[in-house]
C-alpha cells in the first residue's frame, strides 16, 4: 500500500479572494499583491496537477479574508474528514464552509465541536498525528481529535509549536515515511526523536513549510541552501512563489488540503 501521510489522489484549494489583503497576520509588512497571489496560486495548483492529482479550485470566499488557508479548516484521514474549529475568531465560519465539500467526496465526514484547533498544527506522519498546541489550538480541541481519530485506530501525540510561531507546522513538514523538515528551533524539543530530521539551513527557517506530495516536495521559492540541501538528499523539487501567503503567515501546506477520498 502506498504511504498515507504524502500519497493522495486529491487535494482541494480555494482561489484568494479581493479581501485577502485584510488577512491575519502577526507583523504587518505591507498587504499581498492580489494579482502576484494568484499567479502563485495558480502555479501551486499546477504543480499539484503535475503529480496526476485531481485539484479542485474553489470560488474565493469573501466574507473570510483568510479562506485560501484552507488546510486550517479540515483534517483529511484515510478514514474520514473532520471538520476544524479554528481559534481566530474571524476564521471560525471557514470550516463549516468546508464540510459540504467534503460530504460530496467522503462517505465519513465529523466535526470538532469543542475546544479550538487549526489544521495547521496537526503533522500526520505514517506512525501517528501530532498535534502542537499553539495560539490557535488548545488541549480541548485536542483531546475532541483524539477521541474521534481513535475510532479510526489512529494515535495522536500532543506536542508544543513554539511560542511567537504561528503553527506547528510553519516550522516542520513532512518529507517520507520517516523524515521531516523542521527549523532547528523546533527540533531541539525533542519532538522529531525517532524521525529523520532535515534541518532548514541558516536563515531559511522561512521555507520549514513544505510539503510531500506525491512524488515532488513542493517548497517556497528563494532558499536555495535549504533546496541544495534536500536536491542532495534524492528529493524531487518543486519551487513555487509564496511572498504574497507568506506576509499573512502563510506556507504551502496552508493552501490546500490534501487526500484520498473514502
Ligand atoms: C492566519 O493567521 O490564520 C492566516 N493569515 C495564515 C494561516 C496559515 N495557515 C497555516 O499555516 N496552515
Amino acid at each position: 500500500m502506498p504511504p498515507v501521510s504524502h500519497t493522495f489522489t486529491h487535494a482541494i484549494t480555494r482561489r484568494p479572494g479581493n479581501s485577502v489583503t485584510d488577512g491575519l497576520r502577526d507583523t504587518d509588512i505591507g498587504a499581498p499583491d492580489l494579482a502576484t497571489f494568484l499567479d502563485h496560486h495558480a502555479a501551486y495548483v499546477a504543480a499539484l496537477r503535475a503529480t496526476g492529482a485531481t485539484v479542485s479550485v474553489l470560488d474565493a470566499l469573501e466574507p473570510y479574508p483568510d479562506a485560501c488557508f484552507v488546510e486550517d479548516t479540515a483534517l483529511c484521514l484515510p478514514q474520514g474528514a473532520i471538520i476544524m474549529r479554528p481559534g481566530a475568531p474571524t476564521r471560525l465560519g471557514e470550516a463549516l464552509e468546508m464540510k459540504p465539500h467534503l460530504d460530496a467526496l467522503y462517505s465519513n465526514v465529523e466535526t470538532i465541536t469543542s475546544g479550538y484547533i487549526e489544521g495547521g498544527d496537526i503533522l500526520v506522519t505514517e506512525r501517528e498525528i501530532l498535534v502542537g498546541l499553539s495560539a490557535r489550538t488548545d488541549a480541548t480541541g485536542v483531546a475532541n481529535l483524539t477521541d474521534i481519530t481513535a475510532k479510526w485506530g489512529h494515535k495522536v501525540r500532543t506536542v508544543q509549536t513554539p511560542p511567537g510561531v504561528l503553527h506547528f507546522k510553519t516550522d516542520c513538514s513532512l518529507l517520507d515515511a520517516v523524515t521531516v523538515l523542521s527549523t532547528e528551533l523546533l527540533d531541539a524539543s525533542g519532538c522529531f526523536d525517532g524521525y529523520n530530521v532535515i534541518h532548514t539551513s541558516p536563515g531559511e527557517e522561512a521555507c520549514a513549510n513544505a510539503i510531500r506530495f506525491n512524488g515532488s516536495v513542493l517548497m517556497p521559492a528563494g532558499f536555495p541552501c535549504t533546496a541544495e540541501k534536500l536536491d542532495k538528499a534524492g528529493y524531487e523539487i518543486t519551487q513555487i512563489g509564496n511572498s504574497e501567503a507568506a506576509k499573512l503567515d502563510g506556507g504551502l501546506s496552508c493552501l490546500s488540503l490534501r487526500f484520498t477520498p473514502c
